[in-house]
């Protein structure tokens, strides 16, 4: 898969039709009337400061589940105040948030800025994890490497709960992908993906975050820790929940660096 290359069509104009999101429930639910759709997913979005990029990608992403009818509901979990930015332990929480509220079949967690391409691209959970968002424009599209684990992932709750979740350390861009990928292969567990034909993604691009200058240390040494760092360690607070039209936004309190 590595080294090879799409260059699907870059146009956005046609996500752009506010008239497919009309019928979606108030906080960003949707299930098919017509069918008993195969997939109820909880899409998770770790989120911060990032307003255009999450217009534009709720609008895009619910045609596209809708055109699979596949069920879902939309979380997007913001940090309170100025912290850096902890993505798995984000992801963690909105796992944890949106099985209160129901046992999703699969909880897919999403970078705000990737917007897939390809309609057989399905949202769905299988036996094994998934790398969902394989490839985009950054990448030329192609795998960055071969236990890239980044963009977008799909996994059950059994699969989450396996490897207590994500990490709470990790502030700071980078590394908390590799760290879960990690945490799988030492659980023997070998994630899938489907083919970069069919997992291209457009990459909205923005700026420069603040790198986690400690994440290599982290990834090399934390491993073993694994068991001690996770959903069973994981510490915050709702703050305040807002059902918007198109998605459920929850603002949490957690600690960190700012
Ligand atoms: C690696 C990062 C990953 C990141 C990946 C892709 O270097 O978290 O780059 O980046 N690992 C570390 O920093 C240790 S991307 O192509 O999206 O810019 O996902």
């Amino acid at each position: 898969m590595i080294g090879t290359s799409v260059k699907p069509e870059l146009s956005l104009d046609r996500f752009t039709n506010v008239e497919e999101t009309l019928d979606v429930r108030i906080g960003g639910h949707w299930t098919p009337s017509y069918c008993t759709p195969r997939f109820n997913i909880a899409l998770i979005i770790p989120y911060k400061d990032r307003d255009e990029h999450l217009h534009l990608f709720t609008n895009n992403i619910i045609r596209f589940l809708k055109a699979q009818h596949i069920a879902f509901s939309i979380f997007v979990i913001e940090p309170v105040g100025k912290i850096m930015f902890n993505r798995a332990m984000l992801m963690s929480i909105g796992y944890l948030e949106a099985k209160k509220r129901q046992n999703y079949d699969c909880y897919i967690f999403h970078d705000v800025d990737l917007i897939p391409l390809i309609l057989q691209n399905y949202y769905g959970c299988y036996d094994l994890p998934r790398h969902i968002a394989v490839a985009s424009n950054k990448t030329n599209f192609k795998l960055n490497y071969a236990g890239y684990f980044g963009g977008a992932i799909g996994m059950t709750a059994k699969q989450i709960e396996r490897i207590n979740g994500f990490s709470n350390i990790m502030f700071g861009w980078g590394g908390e992908d590799d760290d879960i990928y990690n945490r799988l292969r030492k659980m023997n567990i070998k994630p899938r993906r489907y083919p970069i034909e069919i997992s291209a993604y457009v990459a909205l691009g923005h700026g420069d975050d603040s790198a986690n200058p400690k994440s290599m240390d982290q990834i090399e040494n934390h491993l073993q820790f694994m068991d001690q760092d996770g959903l069973n360690t994981l510490v915050y607070k709702v703050n305040m929940v807002k059902e918007r039209r198109l998605f459920t936004l929850i603002y949490v309190n957690i600690k960190g660096p700012s």
